[in-house]
């Protein structure tokens, strides 16, 4: 269907193969900033436009076709496989994921199901196979990871704090567990079926782990994550781990066996390599910037392009996700910029 040929440079840059430019995507380049986006929204629920594979892909190609970016990465969201396991769980214009049944016991955690993705998402996975028809681009699978979805599933919804879920944690060590081992099981079985039907790379978002200090991070999450990527090595595809103010952990991280390691925009890609890490890098202009003067968004670009390119495998992005009234606009032209940017021009 798409006659260009098929653009590696993401997957090369995962691998910390040299690229002939630095490959970019953007956290949520779906979404409601585009107006293609905010027109097919209003005419479904989140979790519909979910459920139907075209739209599902056409959603997902917007921002390959409008932005010109180096990756694709499925629309679905961190919650699409709780439902199926038993979690209330409805997506809230400007809110995001809200849940009916919080977790408060190990007897809530018992009761969560088992994911088999072939009958609990297949929408998903007819997703990705019409994408792979359609992209010439790599397609990102992704989940969330077990601290994060443990957040939402105990909290009940967006969290400041997590301290009902730090609570839980500490109080219910035996609860926690077996809540850590169940969404390890499912975040693996959920990845590797998206990798099973096409996905090329994949991402874990483990957005509000940096609640937590390195050595409960140690304690209660780094032996799941583990589990997690060292399954994900098997399949050969490349793993990408990304955080939000958890540069703190980066140490932590640069252990596990996965690829790339996501990075927000508090630690400097500069600092994290001084620091030890030597995985590929991916990140990390603050989104917020998307709505400065153009000459501050470039100059800031520029800065964190010279650091990246220092050594082989790095990855821009944002460090979060792309706000709403980000102007497609400014994405275009920042897409533009990277791709021509030349290290020491
Ligand atoms: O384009 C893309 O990035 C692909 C689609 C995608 C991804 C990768 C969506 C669509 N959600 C996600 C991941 C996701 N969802 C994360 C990890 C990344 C991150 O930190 O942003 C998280 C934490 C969620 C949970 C979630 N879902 C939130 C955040 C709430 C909070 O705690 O602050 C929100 C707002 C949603 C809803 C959602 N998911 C995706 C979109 C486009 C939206 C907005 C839906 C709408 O139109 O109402």
């Amino acid at each position: 269907m798409n006659a260009k040929p098929f653009n590696d440079t993401f997957l090369k840059a995962c691998r910390k193969e040299a690229t002939e430019h630095v490959p970019v995507w953007y956290m949520r380049q779906a979404g409601r900033y585009q107006p293609e986006y905010r027109a097919i929204r209003a005419k479904h629920s989140f979790f519909e436009m979910n459920y139907i594979p075209e739209v599902c892909a056409e959603v997902t190609r917007l921002p390959v076709e409008q932005l010109g970016v180096d990756a694709a990465i499925l629309f679905a969201d961190i919650m699409t496989p709780l439902q199926p396991i038993g979690v209330d769980v409805n997506i809230e214009s400007g809110i995001g994921p809200v849940i009916s049944n919080p977790i408060r016991s190990l007897a809530d955690v018992n009761r969560l199901g088992e994911l088999d993705p072939l009958s609990h998402v297949p929408y998903i996975m007819e997703a990705i196979k019409i994408l792979r028809q359609q992209l010439n681009v790599p397609l990102i699978g992704f989940a969330g990871a077990p601290f994060t979805l443990a957040s939402y599933m105990i909290e009940g919804g967006p969290s400041k704090h997590y301290h009902k879920t730090k609570a839980f944690m500490y109080t219910e060590p035996e609860a926690w567990q077996a809540l850590m081992d169940k969404l390890g099981d499912m975040t693996i079985t959920y990845l590797k079926a998206q990798i099973e039907a096409g996905a090329q790379a994949v991402q874990v978002f483990d957005s509000w782990v940096g609640a937590l200090n390195d050595e409960d991070y140690r304690t209660y999450i780094a032996p799941v994550m583990h589990r997690i990527f060292s399954a994900l090595k098997e399949t050969g595809v490349p793993t990408i781990y990304f955080g939000v103010g958890a540069g703190h952990l980066l140490l932590e991280w640069n252990q596990l066996p996965v690829d790339v390691v996501g990075l927000d925009w508090r630690m400097t890609i500069k600092k994290a390599r001084e620091l030890g890490v030597t995985k590929a890098l991916q990140g990390n202009l603050d989104p917020t910037l998307l709505l400065a003067p153009w000459e501050m968004l470039e100059a800031k670009a520029k800065e964190i392009l010279e650091q990246g390119t220092e050594q082989p495998g790095y990855i821009f992005n944002l460090g979060h996700g792309i706000f709403p009234d980000a102007k497609v606009e400014t994405l275009q032209r920042l897409t533009q910029f990277i791709h021509s940017f030349k290290k020491n021009a």
